[in-house]
């Protein structure tokens, strides 16, 4: 069965406890029933990681080589700086859906920048905790059509 990784980045651990009026009040808990529940809908599988710490991050995308056909990342602050995790998703050549809650765009200009984009396969982002749910469906979708 297709199998896509969904992984989320620094302080993501934190959702549903701090800064509502940015994040949301779903915890990072609830978005993982959401995935697992959307899965069964689309007919794959998703397992879900969360990591603090950057080079976990670049282990679990290593990782990935050979058990999953698809990955959504949330890569929080990362995203704006981690050379070593754009290298890691581009070297691993698994679809990758690059995903935030909020419109980064619309905030500070640091979070304008994003090392995820450059080789990502496309981005969601803006729409909370439903984005998680787009990204799967965008994914089962990018899959099925290559399949
Ligand atoms: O919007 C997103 O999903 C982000 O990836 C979230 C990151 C942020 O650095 C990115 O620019 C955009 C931050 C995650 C921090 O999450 C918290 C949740 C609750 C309380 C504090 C932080």
């Amino acid at each position: 069965m297709t199998s896509i990784l969904v992984l989320n980045g620094p302080n993501l651990n934190l959702l549903g406890t701090r800064q509502p009026e940015i994040y949301g009040s779903t915890t990072l808990a609830d978005i993982e029933v959401m995935c697992h529940e959307t899965a069964k809908t689309l007919g794959v599988t998703v397992a879900f990681e969360q990591s603090n710490v950057e080079g976990a991050m670049v282990d679990s995308l290593h990782a990935a080589r050979g058990t999953h056909d698809g990955i959504i990342l949330n890569a929080g602050a990362y995203t704006h700086t981690s050379v070593a995790l754009m290298d890691a998703v581009s070297s691993i050549e698994i679809p990758t859906i690059e995903l935030h809650l909020s419109n980064i765009h619309a905030r500070e200009e640091f979070r304008h920048t994003s090392y995820i984009a450059k080789v990502a396969l496309g981005i969601i982002c803006g729409f909370g905790a439903h984005g998680y749910v787009l990204a799967l469906e965008a994914m089962a979708q990018h899959l099925k059509a290559r399949a």
